[in-house]
């Protein structure tokens, strides 16, 4: 389509807007959008991933909540995506010394969590966003954005091409150029802070007869106090594991291990139950980047009615909540619901801007926290006996005493009211288990009184 063509067409519609970014936040919001009759293009800079396959061919995977899901039911996204997804039923930790057991994330089986496939999700959205009449370009790459004339510059194939737009959707990732963009005209007041540890991806291939090497419905740890291995399982019964460990500093850090062979040395030393069930190890460690992990703070999130960023584009955080991808999505359920409740773009990116903002720094901040949990805290006897007396309130004082997993995961309370809940609640089981060696010398009247005292019903 020539520009003037789409010029003339945005002229005339109230209810158009261009996504830039058709990952997953972006591909998202275009179904909900087109689904409520919006005109809708996305931007991405990547080929389609429905033809050319995603990342390189590599699996990588995502663990989905009950805030992702609920936001797939909104788009009537939610079975097409489960069919492809691996239940979770609990962290399975491998510690060092010591047994291996599941330790469950809910009360049965209908509080678990899904792994899939992110290259399979984002085509299966892409597919239903079109289906709905969301236009998707591929292969264009934002490059600049001219707010006055209101032109996007993007390059595709080796050109330059221009495109007229309306207001811009910001769902292009933590690397935002659209943020950057806007930054040009309007400080944005952004801070980012790197971690000081990095990742990077390994697989567990299928046994020899084709099935899963390790209990597959389980989110695998192997805790090792200053850094840690995950594993969640893939539909192809491979396992995605991940390695988090520093940077830099005395070892193991990624400094310290930086050739197959070191990485041969540190699993034999310190994952030597994981070791024989990663083959590739040696090539894998060479072969894949260590990436990077940072929290990116935004006093900011849009610009009047020209502009608004979502999802990682907006709050990257850190992995360790499983809860980015869940964030984004949450976000764009919210978006599409201030679009169309309010009188001018203006208005809905601010009240988008003024519900979200707080809740994506409190899933920021126990993102950070959850981190120091899973690499230290799931294998010893204090955080067990914790999590058995959070068990025990919530029986006790059934929709008032939520563990913290569970509002993060299970529920959609806001994130900021789930952080302020877990504070006190964290003080009262660290208080009440002070010392003890488990829960016969409670003094249960003590603290029933306080869990009643302090916590409101949910
Ligand atoms: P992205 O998924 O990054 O999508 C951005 C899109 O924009 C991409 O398709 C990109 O190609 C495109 N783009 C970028 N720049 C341009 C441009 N200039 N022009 C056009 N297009 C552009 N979250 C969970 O909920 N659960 C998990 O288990 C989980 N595990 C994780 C593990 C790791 C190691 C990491 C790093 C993250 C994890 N996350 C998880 C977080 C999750 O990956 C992100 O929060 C999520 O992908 C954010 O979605 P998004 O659409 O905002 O950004
Ligand atoms: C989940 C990358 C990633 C993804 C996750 C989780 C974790 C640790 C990590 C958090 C969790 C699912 N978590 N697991 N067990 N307790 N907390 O729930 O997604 Cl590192």
């Amino acid at each position: 389509m020539t520009s003037e063509k789409l010029d003339s067409r945005l002229r005339g519609n109230d209810e158009h807007l261009t996504l830039i970014g058709g990952g997953l936040a972006g591909a998202l919001l275009a179904i909900l959008l087109a689904r409520r009759g919006w005109s809708v293009d996305v931007f991405e800079r990547r080929g389609d991933p429905r033809v050319e396959g995603y990342a390189g061919g590599r699996s990588i995977n995502l663990a989905l909540a009950e805030r992702g899901l609920h936001a797939l039911r909104q788009a009537g996204a939610d079975e097409a995506v489960l069919q492809q997804a691996v239940m979770m039923r609990g962290r399975f930790v491998h510690p060092l010394h010591g047994e291996p057991g599941l330790q469950r994330y809910g009360r049965d089986d209908s509080e678990v969590i899904w792994s899939i496939n992110r290259g399979e999700l984002n085509s299966v959205l892409l597919d239903i966003a079109e289906s709905h009449g969301a236009r998707l370009q591929f292969d264009h790459a934002l490059e600049q954005v001219d707010f006055i004339d209101h032109v996007a510059t993007f390059h595709h194939h080796g050109a330059r091409v221009v495109r007229p737009f309306r207001a811009l959707v910001g769902a292009d990732g933590a690397g935002s150029t659209v943020r950057a963009e806007i930054a040009k005209v309007q400080a944005l007041g952004e801070r980012t802070d790197w971690l000081d540890h990095g990742y990077k991806e390994l697989e567990i291939p299928p046994a020899a007869d084709g099935s899963f090497r390790i209990e597959p419905n389980a989110l695998h740890i192997w805790p090792r106090g200053h850094y840690m291995c995950i594993a969640l399982p893939n539909d192809e019964r491979t396992f995605t594991v991940t390695l988090f460990m520093p940077h830099a500093g005395a070892h193991p850090s990624f400094a310290t291990v930086q050739t197959g062979d070191d990485a041969m040395a540190l699993f034999q030393r310190e994952f030597p139950d994981a070791l024989p069930l990663i083959p590739a190890l040696h090539h894998d460690f060479e072969a894949n980047p260590v990436g990077n992990l940072a929290t990116l703070y935004l006093d900011r999130w849009h610009l009047g009615g020209q502009a608004v960023l979502l999802g990682d584009a907006a709050h990257a955080m850190v992995p360790f909540h499983g809860q980015g991808m869940n964030c984004a999505f949450e976000d764009c359920v919210a978006l599409a619901q201030h679009l169309q409740d309010s009188p001018t773009l203006a208005d809905a990116f601010a009240a988008f801007e003024r519900e979200r903002k707080p809740n994506a720094e409190a899933i920021q901040q126990m993102a950070l926290e959850n981190y120091i949990e899973m690499r230290d805290k799931v294998d010893h006897p204090e955080y067990l006996l914790q999590r058995q007396l959070e068990l025990e309130l919530q029986e006790r004082h059934p929709g008032r005493f939520v563990p913290h997993y569970s509002m993060v995961t299970f529920m959609r309370v806001p994130y900021a009211v789930a952080l302020h809940r877990s504070d006190v609640q964290r003080k009262l089981l660290v208080n009440a288990t002070c010392g003890l060696h488990s829960l016969d010398s409670v003094d249960w009247e003590t603290l029933d009184a306080a869990v009643v005292k302090q916590l409101s019903p949910l």
